[in-house]
């Protein structure tokens, strides 16, 4: 099957169309952050860096860090920017741009995100480490394709049950972290759990300013849902789609977010770039070790 040029859209230049990146531009090892500013945060520490693009949010540097080769890449804001980067970069591994085929070998790309997130438990404090066992995605994008083979349907069935979630807004979805990412990444430093991933920033994610919303007791609900000892940790806007995407198409992902507030004692960290520095460099010296 030939991918017709509407579908796969490349740039003259044999880029995909967002990324405006090739295959030999990235690393098998990946960090994704949101924020366009973060990704030389990350890579002022490499040793070197052999390549730089940057087409609108999506900005990507590859170099070496400690002999290892990675990628840091921005993804923007939500699960809709997600879309597009995850189908993106998976075809610049698994589908040949000249032919437009997928290939018949298909290459694992390993994903980690090092975000930003509020914690919606008063013991995960500011300034501390999540790390997602599971995303719980409240949006709807990954439901566009067919995900019953990689979702969790029985923390789903609970989530609804215990929210009383309205499914006029969409049917939530579970989707584990990589075992394999987890176990190379994991130390005493990371709190665990579940963490849920919005549409959006102010009504999604309970927030109130002029508008009234939908169910104005969600975050405490979930922030006392249970399901197997896993309890929903925080709450962001891309975690629960990477993870989606990637076990569709077959990459390992996992997601590491500093928690810059609480939502449950409204506190906002006092300096929150320190603890994205402090993730920054664990996670790089992980990356490195194993
Ligand atoms: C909202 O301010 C953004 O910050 C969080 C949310 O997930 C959302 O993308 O993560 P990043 O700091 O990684 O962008």
């Amino acid at each position: 099957m030939t991918i017709k040029s509407s579908e796969l859209i490349l740039n003259p230049d044999g880029s995909v169309y967002h990324l405006n990146l090739k295959p030999e531009h990235i690393a098998q090892d990946i960090i994704f952050v949101g924020d366009q500013n973060r990704v030389e945060k990350i890579t002022q520490f490499f040793d070197s860096i052999e390549f730089s693009m940057q087409k609108r949010e999506f900005k990507t540097q590859t170099g070496i860090f400690k002999g290892k080769r990675i990628s840091v890449m921005s993804t923007g804001i939500g699960p809709d920017n997600i879309d597009i980067v995850m189908n993106e970069l998976d075809a610049l591994v698994n589908i040949d741009l000249e032919t437009r085929k997928p290939k018949e070998k298909l290459t694992s790309l390993n994903i980690i995100r090092i975000g930003t997130s509020g914690s919606l438990q008063a013991d995960i404090p500011v300034d501390s480490f999540v790390m997602s066992k599971f995303g719980l995605g409240l949006d709807n994008m990954l439901r566009s394709y067919l995900i019953d083979e990689v979702s969790n349907t029985a923390i789903e069935e609970a989530f609804i049950a215990h929210t009383n979630w309205d499914l006029r807004k969409g049917r939530p979805y579970v989707i584990s972290c990589s075992e394999m990412l987890e176990k190379r990444i994991e130390s005493d430093r990371m709190h665990k759990g579940i963490t849920a991933t919005a549409g959006g920033f102010y009504g999604p994610q309970g927030r109130v300013l002029r508008l009234n919303i939908q169910d104005e007791s969600l975050n405490s609900k979930m922030d006392n849902f249970n399901f197997e000892d896993n309890r929903i940790t925080n709450l962001e806007m891309e975690t629960a789609a990477i993870y989606g995407l990637s076990a569709l198409l077959g990459h390992n992902a996992l997601s590491l977010n500093a928690i810059i507030a609480n939502r449950a004692s409204g506190i906002f960290s006092e300096d929150p770039y320190k603890a994205v520095d402090e993730l920054i460099a664990y996670t790089l010296e992980k990356i490195a070790a194993n």
